[in-house]
């Protein structure tokens, strides 16, 4: 299909001034009734034809302004419902009929267990009925549901509810009214027998809104976290932003089959029950933080998304990176700052870096695209984050805050543009944001080359930093960026310097924000009295990739004394991404040992005088695979899981008792409870704990077979099984573990992980053992995540096995699962997207793979798009 370009932009020909729908609900066949008033809006000459788009829909029946139509009044075609150009004001009724639970695609109206539901982002609502399907139409919406009371006792959509009754025949109606203007694609409804708890509200202004959330009713007992975390993402807005919720009613639904986190939904928000349930003896803190995290992530939407929309799916990121960027602010409120960013750095290198190394790199803002849901990505989230960032960084707390209000009082009840919101924040703050554009339209990494100077005699230090960023698919130049270069200098105890440009008077403080906007700057600091360690890129203040040469003395100075946690981590990371590469690098030598003065940074973290344990054990754990597989051309993956896993053993071996001893110390028997401070502590352990299990020693099998039955929350459980999957001791407890959770699949998904990403050299067929349990479904998304794409993307052993195994179970299941669900099949498809950096034989082998899927008849276009991208 012919791309869809961002550039080709018309404003809508009809605008919408109200919808109103039934729906009369069935699983099998559900009658939706649209009346929709449209205004023609072209001034200029003819008006347009009326299109609305539509896809596998039954059509019942359309009235224009009262009169029956039909088939030759209209144009039907595959992907729309055409009338011929209407003057006035338009009043249209159409009657679709849909087939919800035949609907495994998981969007439009479909069933997840007995429950209806839908979901319209990016292009469901066409799904429903024939309409103008793009976020620039705004309207408001009644929406009378209409249900079995037996089998659909809660009926909820967007807004506040306003009636209900009951029929004769057993069936009974809802009808509720958003009276914010919304595009389609923030429209929802849910229907099902679930149990909601709630608790009230009261915004600043005064006003009380009712918070709920409904799940099944065996769920609710795991729904009181996220109730508080509605809460504390509502007081965080105010707080912040001073952003009000602005609806009666604030409703969190839970459900099992859903295609991404969750969904914001005007006042309705629909949740994947993972990111929805949590409690100590099911979730681990992981869950629990990122049930806080995403939570807030969908209410923030409801002003920067929803109150202010995007004008067209090109500016996707204008939400999505915006919403992140406040989720991950609220997350480092609550659980430490420090902590949160080097989390989320550490995501956005694993993940984001790699996408934008790859044949799928695209900007932010993407230029073009052939199906809106494969850009759902680690770039228009991550880095979008980043880039919103960049602003704060640049504008601080109290400038950034004055351009997001101008932005939102500006645009409220619009649909915007990136543009829009960067030219609020340039004029909020008397800045010219022309060059910071560019990093909404310019895809890649860009990479900052330092150059440090130290002239002795002269008493100054220059810092010459040079940017380029490399070339990524249809964009072979790039153009310089405007970059903020949080910079420190640390003097040889680590205290940090007065900085004092040349060109300045006086010293202005031990921090600094540089700009960069040239291909080569210059930086000068005045009165540094001795050779200093550079402390750069300070809170990771851009999303580059930064190149410095610091000898190991200046990375162990810096991971012991800066007092920028991100500093702090990098250095060590820096120090032993080195060491695996070097490692991996020198083949089948020998390795040399590994360095005392490594030894010994990473002994101090396990000391109890570490100030903070969860900082600690990010710092801990060794640099992922897909980093090291990032720094480096034809891979052999194999090797360098190995490199890894023998790095791992060897530290484990010289750190025995430390590890031994900070895992003793944190295994303090207190009760569980999720907070900052506690699961940080339990990390830390648990970090100890999985180096401790790369040997096998009785004292280690002990300890892990110990904690696994004494757990009283998941985080340890969880813990001392991964640890123990991949030992000959660990059958026993895998085997219990799937006994004693069989009738709880998310915590059965975890189960799965653990095999999918086993070392294991079964991994593959135990895999394929598993896909005939009882739990697995190839329909639900989180079964297929937790076993089949965890295999794909996390065990890299396994998956790139030498004989093409691992390969040639990827292709099978992406052309099984397109024909189920092809947004799934287009996410797995992505495990191929690392080839370029493969060595030959691999390379040649997954080329093949593609190959074949492309061939592949009936293909699906999301699938079709990511493989297409790959293969070229
Ligand atoms: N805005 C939401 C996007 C979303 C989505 C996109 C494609 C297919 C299914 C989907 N479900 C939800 C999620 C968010 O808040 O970022
Ligand atoms: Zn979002």
């Amino acid at each position: 299909p012919a791309p869809v370009r961002r550039l080709d932009y018309r404003p809508p020909a009809y605008l919408v001034e109200s919808v109103d729908l039934t729906f009369e609900l069935d699983p099998a066949r559900t009658r939706v009734t649209a009346r929709t008033v449209l205004l023609p809006q072209r001034t200029d000459g003819e008006a347009e034809p009326l299109r609305l788009d539509g896809r596998d829909l039954a059509l019942e029946s359309v009235r224009l302004n009262g009169r029956e139509l039909g088939p030759g009044d209209y144009t039907l075609g595959a992907d729309a419902l055409v009338l011929p150009p209407q003057a006035g004001r338009t009043v249209l009724d159409v009657v679709t009929v849909v087939e919800p639970k035949a609907n495994t695609a998981l969007t439009g109206l479909y069933a997840s267990g007995g429950t209806l539901l839908t979901q319209c982002e990016p292009e469901g609502f066409r799904r429903i009925t024939y309409y103008p399907d793009r976020p620039d139409v705004l309207a408001v919406y009644t929406c009378r549901l209409v249900a079995d009371e037996e089998e659909f006792p809660v009926l909820l959509s967007n807004g506040d509810r306003r009636d209900s009754g009951r029929l004769p025949d057993g069936r009974h109606w809802v009808t509720w009214a958003d009276p914010h203007p919304k595009p389609s694609y923030l429209f929802a409804l849910v229907a099902g027998r679930l149990g909601h708890i709630e608790d009230s509200y009261r915004t600043r202004s005064g006003r009380d809104v009712q918070v709920r959330v409904y799940a099944r009713e065996g769920a609710l007992p795991r729904c009181a976290h996220a109730l508080g975390a509605a809460k504390r993402a509502m007081a965080w807005d105010e707080e912040r932003f001073g952003l009000e919720y602005d609806l009666d009613t604030y409703t969190l639904v839970g459900v099992d089959d859903f295609n991404m986190g969750a969904m914001e939904n005007k006042g309705l928000n629909i949740f994947n029950s993972l990111y929805l349930e949590a409690d100590p003896e099911t979730a681990t803190d992981d869950d629990f933080a990122a049930v806080d995290t995403v939570v807030a992530h969908e209410y923030f939407h409801n002003w920067t998304g929803n109150r202010v929309t995007c004008r067209d799916m090109f500016q996707l990121s204008l939400k999505e990176g915006l919403a992140v960027y406040r989720d991950e602010r609220f997350s480092g409120d609550l659980r430490g700052p420090g902590v949160q960013r080097v989390r989320d750095v550490r995501a956005l290198r694993e993940r984001q870096f790699a996408e934008d190394a790859g044949p799928q790199a695209h900007p932010v803002r993407p230029d073009e695209y052939q199906e809106i849901s494969n850009f759902y990505t680690w770039t228009v989230y991550k880095k979008g984050s980043e880039v919103i960032r960049m602003l704060h960084t640049l504008f601080g707390e109290e400038g950034f805050r004055r351009g997001l209000r101008l932005y939102v009082s500006r645009h409220d009840g619009q649909a915007a543009t990136c543009d829009q919101f960067v030219a609020a924040m340039a004029e909020a703050n008397g800045a010219d944001l022309t060059q910071f554009m560019r990093w909404y339209g310019q895809a890649g990494t860009p990479v900052l080359d330092v150059e440090p100077v130290y002239d002795a005699a002269a008493r100054t230090y220059t810092l010459v930093v040079r940017q380029s960023c490399p070339p990524t698919p249809k964009q072979p130049a790039k153009e310089p960026l405007h970059v903020p270069l949080a910079v420190a200098l640390l003097d040889p105890d680590g205290r940090r310097v007065p900085l004092r440009l040349t060109h300045e008077d006086a010293p202005s403080g031990t921090e600094r924000v540089l700009e960069l906007r040239q291909p080569v700057t210059t930086f000068t600091f005045a009165d540094v009295p001795a050779r200093p360690v550079p402390s750069l890129l300070r809170g990771f203040s851009a999303p580059v990739r930064m190149r410095m040469p610091l000898t190991s003395e200046e990375r162990i100075l810096l991971a012991a004394h800066d007092d920028d946690p991100f500093v702090r981590w990098e250095s060590l990371h820096g120090y032993l991404t080195e060491l695996l590469l070097g490692r991996y690098r020198a083949g089948d030598a020998e390795p040399a040992p590994l360095p005392p003065a490594l030894t010994d940074a990473l002994a101090r973290l396990l000391r109890p005088e570490e100030p903070e344990p969860a900082l600690a054990a990010l710092m801990l754990e060794l640099p992922g695979f897909d980093t090291l597989f990032g720094a480096l051309d034809e891979v052999d993956p194999v090797r360098l899981a190995e490199v890894l896993r023998a790095t791992r053993e060897e530290l484990a071996r010289t750190l025995y008792e430390p590890l031994l001893e900070c895992h003793r110390r944190l295994d303090d028997g207190r009760p569980y409870v999720f907070d900052a401070e506690r699961s940080g502590r339990r990390a830390l352990k648990n970090g100890c704990l999985s180096y401790l299990a790369e040997l096998d020693t009785p004292e280690v099998a002990a300890l892990l077979h110990r904690q696994y039955e004494r757990a009283d929350n998941m985080t340890d459980r969880l813990a001392a099984l991964t640890a123990l999957a991949d030992r000959g001791d660990g059958d026993g407890v895998l085997e219990e573990f799937g006994r004693r959770w069989r009738e709880h699949p998310l915590v059965l998904d975890k189960w799965f992980t653990v095999h999918a990403r086993s070392r294991r050299p079964d991994a593959l067929a135990r895999v394929r053992r598993l896909m005939d349990h009882p739990v697995f479904s190839e329909t639900n998304p989180n079964r297929v995540g937790a076993l089949i794409i965890a295999f794909c993307f996390e065990n890299p052993l396994r998956f790139h096995a030498a004989d093409g195994s691992g390969y040639a179970f990827a292709a099978e299941q992406i052309l099984r699962l397109d024909a189920v669900n092809p947004a799934v099949a287009a996410r797995l498809a992505g495990c191929f997207n690392s080839w370029p950096s493969l060595d030959p034989s691999r390379r040649e082998t997954v080329l093949r793979t593609l190959q074949v899927i492309e061939g592949s008849e009936g293909l699906s276009p999301e699938t079709s798009e990511i493989v297409g991208n790959a293969s070229v």
